[in-house]
């Protein structure tokens, strides 16, 4: 029996899993996603062509991969199809879950009025209804992929859920879409998703059973997980490995190798707590050399130190056999880089994440920067600032840097065996 190997996010997402999981993707013959929605996202340019994926895993600019979008997954029919359409000959491509849960035009709707209704403390979401189909699902009471398969029945059952909601979505000022346009929307999902739904725990077993390659690709990062997170600052599924076995149907014996994504600085975006943000010239300038402009909702991101407390938490919580570490290549030119080591918390020094991340100061350590290390493709050809750099990333989180990204491009990779 294979096991499938596994990439997570260890910041706040947008650490650059995209030109991983398309590089590795070549290599694999299955590739599935298994949390969150359309909130996460990247761009693949292949041959002068650019694809915008957000739900479709990156195997499937791989002609001979097969790509599964799991049970943990919460899926918007309009998008996912919309997604779709970027392809051909998709059949037998790509597998939809009939377990994962369907994100209906009511929950883009109460996750916008819920954030309004947030006023100062909204959490800053992608807007996208991820929230509200979480929780619609956790407490019981929604809808699955595979009750595509007689719209009938999930229709009266939708009504049934907007008639007991609706003194609540009143109250939101959310305006419940009419039972004709509703009807239409099921059966454009039906008639567009259909052919794809099958019983993705049975496929992924069975692969492995078979001695495929599988990979998973996670989304977003581990600091946004619901439990490990920095909730309520949070998405509402779990980012971490964990996550991977849930929403795919996977025993943890059956994960093999975990590489975890980090970018060589930090960025978040939405609300909440970042103890390493930067808020003066420095932030902004990683802003500018990172381009750190969300790909999903195009807001800025906020930009600062790499936090090695952070990392190394998040090293343990996925238990990351090694670490890629990306957009090196954005710090070139500092003066002084720094790393957040310890923080500050309750009037003593401590090396862990606390419950309570808001009320942490950072502790940094102090780098030489370095000039350029731009497209370098070969370990012993990086400064000996950025080998520092890049030791001291490992020794303070326990794993090895066996990946480093110098640019966008596949070819400015360092893999060290
Ligand atoms: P939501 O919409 O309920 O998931 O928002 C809750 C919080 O989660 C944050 N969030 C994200 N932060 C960074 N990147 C995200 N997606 C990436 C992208 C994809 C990736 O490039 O768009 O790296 O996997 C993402 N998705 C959600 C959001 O800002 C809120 O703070
Ligand atoms: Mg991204």
């Amino acid at each position: 029996m294979n096991r499938a190997d596994l990439i997570v996010g260890l910041q706040w997402g947008d650490e650059g899993k995209g030109k991983i999981v398309d590089m590795m993707a070549q290599e694999y013959e299955v590739v599935a996603r298994f949390a969150g929605g359309h909130n996460a996202g990247h761009t693949i340019v292949t041959d002068g062509k650019k694809y915008a994926l957000h739900l479709i895993p990156s195997g499937i600019l791989n002609p001979d991969a097969v790509n599964i979008i799991g049970n943990g997954v919460v899926v918007c029919p309009t998008n996912l199809m919309k997604e779709m359409s970027q392809f051909e000959n998709l059949e037998g491509r790509l597998w939809l879950s009939d377990k994962a849960h369907l994100i209906l035009p009511y929950h883009q709707l109460v996750d916008q009025a819920k954030e309004r209704m947030r006023g100062d403390k909204a959490i800053g979401t992608t807007g996208r209804g991820i929230g509200p189909a979480y929780a619609d699902k956790i407490s019981r009471s929604g809808h699955r992929v595979g009750e595509l398969k007689d719209i009938d029945t999930l229709f009266e059952k939708i009504l049934e859920y907007l008639k007991q909601n609706r003194p609540l979505l009143d109250a939101m000022g959310v305006e419940i879409p009419d039972e004709a346009s509703l009807k239409d929307d099921l059966k454009r999902y039906r008639d567009g998703l259909l052919p794809f739904i099958t019983d993705t725990t049975q496929m992924i077993q069975k692969n492995l059973k078979e001695g495929k390659k599988v990979l998973l690709e996670g989304a977003q990062g581990t600091m946004l997980d619901i439990d490990h997170g920095t909730y309520p600052y949070v998405t509402s599924s779990n980012t971490v490995a964990g996550g991977a076995c849930t929403g795919m149907g996977l025993s943890p014996k059956q994960i093999g190798k975990v590489t975890g994504i980090a970018k060589a600085y930090c960025t978040r975006v939405g609300n909440g707590p970042f103890p390493s943000e930067d808020f003066g010239a420095d932030g902004e300038r990683l802003r500018q050399q990172g381009h750190e402009f969300g790909t999903t909702t195009g807001r800025p991101r906020r930009c600062g130190w790499f936090d090695a407390v952070a990392i190394r938490y998040a090293c343990a919580l996925n238990g990351c056999d090694q670490i890629s570490l990306m957009k090196l290549d954005v710090l070139d030119g500092f003066d002084e880089i720094k790393i957040c080591t310890g923080y500050e918390f309750e009037g003593e020094v401590i090396d862990y994440v606390p419950y309570d991340l808001e009320h942490v100061k950072p502790i940094y350590e102090t780098f030489p920067g370095w000039d350029k290390v731009e497209g370098i493709s070969e370990y012993d050809k990086l400064p000996d600032s950025a080998k520092a750099y890049i030791e001291t990333i490992e020794r303070v989180s326990g794993v090895k840097v066996g990946i480093i990204s110098t640019s966008p491009d596949r070819n400015d990779t360092i893999v060290r065996s």
